[in-house]
């Protein structure tokens, strides 16, 4: 069975190796417990990767990287007091292994952290070591023989279970608990808070105590008296006594934009800085708390719905921002609903958080991109795992059946096809990940074996020195965009059009050449999977010319009005 989970990396501090046993909590995407083997074992190594790099770095004791490292995390979810106290329970046992010269895989492995099952092959990231691997474990069993850490990550609970730590991640689990909007009215799963699937994910709520005031609504009484669609558009004209929203909207063609996608469309994101030594500094981590409470996920910044200025190189905006700016009383209304490891078959576990009312509010232009995980997974064959053409079919029909009795009429929907991911070996695989960069020891195909052999790839299909099954996962990807084209143009709905667009990599790489860059540089680095901030960027580029082009209608008409709401209204309240 596909879950969600399969898309979460682990990340890699400490913490997370505590946030693990937080699975249980039911929030979001942690690994969930069964599986948790791998994460930890993933979560182990580059933490102590971290710390021997950083050693390295800075030509300082063991004992005073792992400090430096817990120096740079914040105290924002007790991340810095975890941080100390785990140093302070495996720090003297890392300080005796590094100067026996045992690496992060024999670390990782003599702490538990990493375990080799009986009849599975041995898992590691570096070069193995000279000696025998069971001589040099054996050696390094020797040395923390009578180690009291280990008696915790034995005990299979992860670290939570020790006794320092137990109350602590009590408290992170409550404060997280406490900060979920658990909402199910539509009218409530609009907030004005960042995280947690707040406003980074859909359009800030704009009066908290009004049910009936929400982003992509058609105003109630023009908005004479209250901003009830939010788009900061309200109140009347003192000179003729002509409310602002008719004057500047009525015919104009509001229309939002929803995102159904996975977490490419999520934007799922791991700063390299969090784990390249060289980099690391106190700014490093300044991100990492709102990183954490929206599940590694950067919707605010995605090609779909993103609302802040992207960071990258390009200037290209996200569709959302451009609906903006085509319309302005399209301000704020954008759903994000999005989550890692989605994919056909599991949308219809949470479709149901789209908000959009068929009679009360504007129509809306849904984007459906599940552009990976049905033939990505990180089983050992991956092959049985993937969706087939029917049941995508009968899924994708579903899913349109259940947008067509929620979409108000005049909706569009444009269904994306899956890119062949063979980019991702192709362009990476003698390159180094950035765990690697500084000794020159571990390159993608190094990364992608590790991942694999422990069961957590986010894609063995495509990440895999098997030339035969990357096809094989390619040709499968294929066979499912034609079925979604074959959808498009055969079936009508009552409340919206359908339109197919092809995810065509090769035009976003070639678009990228032509700008100077290179293909490796349009791939997430620490995961070495997602598709990073630029191509989000370009894709919602091609998106917009394509649809300029082809189909004008979909994106409603430019509204003459916007210099004259941008003169009363000003930011219109920002996002
Ligand atoms: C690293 O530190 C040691 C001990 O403090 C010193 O002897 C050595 O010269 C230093 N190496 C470098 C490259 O700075
Ligand atoms: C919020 O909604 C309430 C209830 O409809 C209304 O009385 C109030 O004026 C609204 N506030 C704003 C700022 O629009
Ligand atoms: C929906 O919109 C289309 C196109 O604007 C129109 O032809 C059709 O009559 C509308 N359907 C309903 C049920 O309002
Ligand atoms: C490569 O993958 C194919 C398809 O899964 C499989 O049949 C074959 O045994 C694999 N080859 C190797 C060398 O693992
Ligand atoms: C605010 C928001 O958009 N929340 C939803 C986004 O999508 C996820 C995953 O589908 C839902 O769980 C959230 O409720």
């Amino acid at each position: 069975m596909k879950s969600p989970r399969k898309l979460i990396m682990a990340a890699p501090v400490f913490f997370l190796l505590t946030l693990h046993t937080l699975a249980s909590s039911g929030y979001g995407n942690w690994p969930d417990t069964r599986h948790s083997n791998g994460h930890a074992c993933i979560g182990c190594v580059l933490v102590v990767s971290m710390i021997e790099q950083l050693t390295q770095v800075h030509n300082s004791t063991v004992q005073i990287s792992m400090e430096r490292l817990c120096s740079y995390l914040p105290e924002k979810l007790f991340l810095k007091t975890t941080c100390y106290l785990v140093v302070h329970i495996f720090g003297p046992d890392i300080t005796k292994l590094f100067r026996a010269d045992m690496n992060a895989d024999v670390v990782c492995h003599t702490l538990e952290f990493c375990k080799q099952d009986p009849g599975q092959p041995l898992c590691h990231l570096y070069p193995l070591p000279k000696e025998a691997w069971t001589f040099t474990l054996e050696k390094a069993r020797q040395i923390v023989k009578k180690s009291p850490a280990l008696t915790y990550s034995r005990s299979g609970a992860g670290i939570c279970s020790l006794p320092f730590l137990a109350k602590i991640c009590q408290k992170i689990k409550l404060s997280i608990q406490k900060s979920v909007p658990f909402k199910d009215a539509d009218s409530d799963k609009y907030s004005d808070f960042p995280t947690l699937r707040g406003f980074y994910w859909r359009g800030r709520d704009c009066n908290d105590s009004n049910k009936m005031a929400y982003p992509g609504r058609r105003p109630d009484n023009w908005d004479s008296y209250q901003d009830s669609n939010c788009n900061g558009i309200w109140g009347v004209d003192p000179k003729d006594g002509i409310p602002y929203e008719k004057k500047f909207c009525e015919g104009s063609q509001p229309r939002g934009v929803i995102l159904l996608g996975d977490s490419a469309g999520a934007h799922f994101h791991i700063p390299p800085d969090w784990i390249t030594a060289s980099q690391m500094s106190l700014k490093s981590f300044l991100n990492l708390p709102i990183a954490l409470t929206n599940e590694l996920d950067w919707p605010q910044l995605s090609g779909t719905t993103g609302f802040l200025y992207s960071t990258s190189r390009i200037k290209e905006n996200s569709i959302y921002l451009r609906l903006r700016k085509r319309n302005h009383c399209n301000h704020r209304d954008y759903q994000n609903i999005s989550k890692n490891g989605a994919s056909s078959q599991n949308l219809e576990r949470f479709i149901e958080s789209l908000s959009r009312n068929q009679l009360l509010d504007y129509p809306a232009i849904v984007i459906y991109a599940m552009i990976g995980n049905d033939v990505c997974s990180g089983n050992i064959d991956p092959l049985p795992e993937m969706t087939t053409p029917e049941k995508l079919y009968s899924k994708v029909m579903q899913t349109l059946q259940y947008l067509d009795s929620h979409l108000p009429n005049d909706s569009h929907v444009i269904l994306y096809g899956l890119p062949d991911g063979r980019f991702l070996w192709d362009h990476l695989h003698d390159r180094y990940h950035p765990l690697g960069q500084l000794n020159k020891d571990v390159t993608y195909a190094h990364f992608y074996s590790f991942l694999n052999c422990l069961q957590v790839s986010p894609c063995h299909g495509w990440m895999s020195s098997n030339k035969t099954l990357r096809t094989l996962t390619s040709e499968r990807a294929e066979q499912l965009s034609k079925t979604l084209k074959k959808i498009a143009t055969s079936q009508k709905f009552t409340n919206f059009a359908l339109f197919y667009l092809d995810f065509d990599f090769q035009e976003i790489t070639e678009e990228w050449q032509r700008r100077g860059g290179q293909p490796w540089q349009l791939i997430e680095p620490v995961d070495g999977f997602h598709p990073n901030e630029v191509v989000l960027q370009l894709l919602a580029d091609h998106f917009w010319k394509k649809m300029q082009h082809q189909w004008p209608h979909v994106l409603g008409k430019e509204n003459p009005f916007n210099p004259q709401i941008e003169q009363v209204f000003g930011d219109q309240g920002g996002h």
